[in-house]
């Protein structure tokens, strides 16, 4: 087993962390910016290292940097949580040069699931269904309109480097495809370093339903049930839960299937999602992977009554996983608090908590590195708590997130809790009858 592990993030990912290794006996290293002196990670590490100014670029996302945090600490293993460099293949690459290990897959996984064509020709060979679609690189716009043509509009072009919706254009009609090929290609230049586009039969109103998945170093993947992640805005997720409203047996078992043969396609090692587009007619599509631990891990954490965290460590030093599937034992709900203000657009707002008041009791756990007199820099992403609410059933679950929410005391700044009040009352949502076209007609005022 590792002795010293550097977390190579901030705010509560760093802090989930940081507690998993303590409770395994693991030392710990905290990187930090200078931004973030002040923050709960850098206290509750057993060792600190500032890597630099509060510019993401020259720190949190800086190899070099984080190396040389690796080299005078003399870790023997880096978490790098979600975002920054979670997904960045030549970091991967870098430590294992290095000689320290890289907690998730290997740098050739992540590029295999970090290019969506590479990924899709993946995923049709082994044998997961995915959207139809060109299979390949879009050549100009004359291949553009013949694909368009074969495929039956709508159909929806997007990045090969892309994911999480940058870059993407739905085309409704053949008039429109030399604009919107020529946008999505320069806007994927802009965003990616790259311009490869590929198109895909549009899926109306779906649903996204995940399947969190973990393979170990001999073989075996295993499903841990879904998440349905259709609470959406702008391709940022605000809500999730575990299991879906939508899930019966039947898709569980096909999906869990899918995914399990989407993780062995690629011989896979540690924890990764294997995302779905459902339609309503409960035809499911492969759209991508992601190959690390993800915002909303802790919903499944509450369902199955495992550590992710502990699991993605355990792999990691080799150890096998007993090679059995988790299914839910309950319902679990996760509230994205943002320091965002949804009664305008959602504008992010920085500044100093000056009270802070985290709801409490059976079945209420809350992620986060924020306290009252904590200042939230502007720099970083606006996540400042996560709110989980477990239940025996979905019902007795928004009941107990409402409690929770009504709990909830953040002073100082805007958040997303008044928006996360208004949706445990809308009916729809009540009913589990949603799709990831909810928010485009939600209002939080009247
Ligand atoms: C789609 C789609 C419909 N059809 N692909 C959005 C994020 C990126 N990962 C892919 N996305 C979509 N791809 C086909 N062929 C609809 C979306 C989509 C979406 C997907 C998941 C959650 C929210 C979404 C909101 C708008 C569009």
């Amino acid at each position: 087993m590792f002795k010293k592990i550097l977390i190579a993030n901030r705010g509560e990912i760093a802090l989930r962390v940081i507690r998993t290794c303590k409770e395994m006996g693991i030392s710990t290293v905290a990187v930090y910016s200078t931004a973030d002196k002040n923050s709960l990670h850098v206290r509750f590490a057993d060792e600190a290292v500032c890597i630099g100014p509060p510019k993401s670029s020259d720190s949190y996302l800086s190899i070099p940097r984080i190396m040389a945090a690796v080299e005078i600490t003399n870790a023997d293993a880096i978490h790098p949580g979600y975002g920054f460099l979670a997904e960045n293949a030549d970091f991967a690459e870098v430590c294992k040069e290095y000689g320290v290990k890289f907690i998730g897959p290997t740098p050739h996984m992540i590029s295999m699931m970090g290019d969506k064509i590479t990924a899709k020709e993946t995923m049709i060979k082994a044998g997961v269904p995915v959207v139809p679609g060109s299979g390949g690189l879009v050549q100009d716009a004359a291949h553009a309109r013949k694909i368009c043509k074969d495929i039956g509009y709508p159909v929806i072009m997007k990045a090969t480097a892309g994911g999480g919706g940058k870059g993407m254009r739905v085309v409704w009609h053949e008039k429109e495809i030399e604009d919107l090929y020529d946008k999505a290609r320069k806007e994927a230049k802009a965003s990616f370093g790259n311009d490869g586009i590929y198109i895909e039969k549009f899926i109306e109103q779906p649903r996204h339903i995940e399947f969190q998945i973990v393979g170990d170093q001999h073989g075996h993947v295993v499903h841990l049930s879904e998440r349905e992640c259709s609470i959406q805005r702008r391709h940022q997720k605000l809500f999730e839960e575990s299991p879906s409203p939508f899930m019966d047996e039947s898709l569980r078992n096909k999906m869990g299937k899918a995914a399990i043969k989407a993780g062995k396609a690629i011989d896979y090692e540690g924890v990764g999602t294997i995302e779905f587009l459902v339609d309503k007619n409960r035809n499911f599509y492969f759209m991508e992977m992601n190959t690390r631990i993800q915002v909303e891990h802790p919903v499944t954490e509450e369902v199955i009554d495992h550590d992710l965290i502990k699991e993605q460590i355990k792999v990691a030093a080799g150890i096998p996983i007993s090679g059995k599937n988790y299914y839910p034992n309950n319902h679990a709900m996760e509230c994205r608090i943002n320091a965002e203000d949804p009664y305008n657009n959602f504008m992010p707002s920085p500044g100093t908590i000056t009270s802070f008041h985290s709801p409490k009791g059976h079945g209420v756990r809350v992620d986060t590195h924020v306290y009252a007199g904590y200042t939230i820099p502007p720099y970083y992403d606006s996540l400042i708590a996560k709110l989980i609410c477990k239940a025996p059933t979905r019902e007795d679950c928004i009941l107990k997130m409402q409690r929770a929410l009504d709990e909830f005391i953040v002073e100082g700044i805007k958040t997303t809790i008044p928006f996360h009040k208004k949706l445990m009352q809308d009916p729809q949502f009540r009913k589990g009858d949603f799709n990831t076209g909810f928010l485009d007609h939600f209002k939080l005022e009247d």
